[in-house]
This record gives C-alpha cells, structure tokens and sequence, in this order.
C-alpha cells in the first residue's frame, strides 16, 4: 500500500487574506507531496506498508528518521488541510464545553494554543490533543514530530494542528509569525476539530 497526497476540499486562493494563494499551492504540491513520496519511499518493502499511517506513527522506532520525518509530514499536513476551511464553522457544542472545562474558557485555550505556536523554536507544530476521557492539552512538537509517536511529550490524540515552519507563512507574514497564528484562527473549521474531538474521546 501507498500513501497518495490527498486532495483539498477548497480552492488554493480561497483562504485569503488569512493564507495567500502562492503559500498554500507551493505548500501542497511541494512540501506535502515531497513528504507523501519519500515516505511511500521509507516504508517500500517494509512491513510498515500494511498498517495505517496512525498506525505506524503510534509504534514508531523513532530512531527510523526517514519514517519519522516524511510520516509525520504526511499525516500533520492531512490534518492541517482537513481543519482549514473557507466557510468555517464555529465552536459548539461538547467541544465548546471541553474546551471550557480544560482552559476555563476559550480566549485562555486561544492564549495557550497561540504561545504554544509561537514559542516552538524554529520548525514544529502547535496541536490541541484530546485524551480518551475527554480532558484537552495544547503542546508543540520540533519538526514533523506530533502527538501519535511515542515519548514526544504530548498526550492524546491531536484534534487541531497548525504548521509554525517558515514555508507555512513566510511569502505573506515573514517573520511575523504572531500575525499569521491570529490570522489561522479565522480559518479553523470547528466542526471538523469537533468530528476528531468525538473520534479521539
Ligand atoms: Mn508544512
């Protein structure tokens, strides 16, 4: 089995002015299906080829770096495109009261998930992560890492997940990264985040 680059369910120019039209086409058919590729590459003729990408992300040997890299490109940026949308949907809902019961309220989740964002030094990502029982908690991981793989300090399943790497936001914000995490929250699509919110708990 091989892992294909999924497609967008909205057009490359159709979340300006908060991502532009170049970053998200570059971003897809460079960086996604560069991390697609090498991964299907990583994992030919290797066990690895029979089991979902949650799968092999959640037993990784984290010192496979061709898997650790490429994999967690390949599933951070599926989740990024799926909790993005033009028409986005607001917060409701069991979510809403998650997100009230964890943080107190959702401008402390925004607070926490924003510093989260712009804190992880250099390349990562900042997620929100729901654990079985329901509870909530923002982190951030360096690189590709995230929350299915073993031992990278963030528990629970991530529901929400934006790319803080420059090729992310750089063309339209670049070294204002601050801006472009603003600006990702008038994006997210909360009604995806709490469909992943009811799969993970
Ligand atoms: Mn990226």
């Amino acid at each position: 089995m091989s892992f294909e680059l999924p497609k967008l369910q909205y057009s490359y120019n159709s979340l300006e002015p908060h991502i532009d039209a170049r970053t998200m086409e570059i971003h897809h058919t460079k960086h996604h299906a560069g991390y697609t590729a090498k991964l299907n590459t990583a994992i030919a003729d290797t066990p690895l080829n029979k089991h979902s990408i949650e799968e092999i992300l959640s037993n990784l040997d984290m010192s496979n770096a061709a898997v650790r890299n490429n994999g967690g490109g390949f599933y951070n940026h599926c989740l990024f495109w799926q909790v993005m949308s033009p028409d986005a949907n607001g917060l409701s809902g069991t979510l809403a009261d998650a997100i009230n019961r964890s943080f107190g309220s959702f401008d402390q989740f925004k607070a926490a998930f924003s510093t989260a964002a712009a804190t992880q030094f250099g390349s990562g990502w900042a997620w929100l992560c729901a654990k079985k029982g329901g509870d909530l908690e923002v982190c951030s991981t360096p690189n590709q890492d995230n929350p299915l793989m073993p031992g990278v300090g963030c528990d629970g399943a991530p529901i929400l997940g934006l790319d803080v790497w420059e090729h992310a936001y750089y063309l339209n914000y670049q070294n204002r990264r601050p801006d472009y995490i603003n600006a990702f929250f008038s994006v997210i699509d909360w009604e995806v985040v709490a469909e992943n919110f009811e799969a993970a708990v």
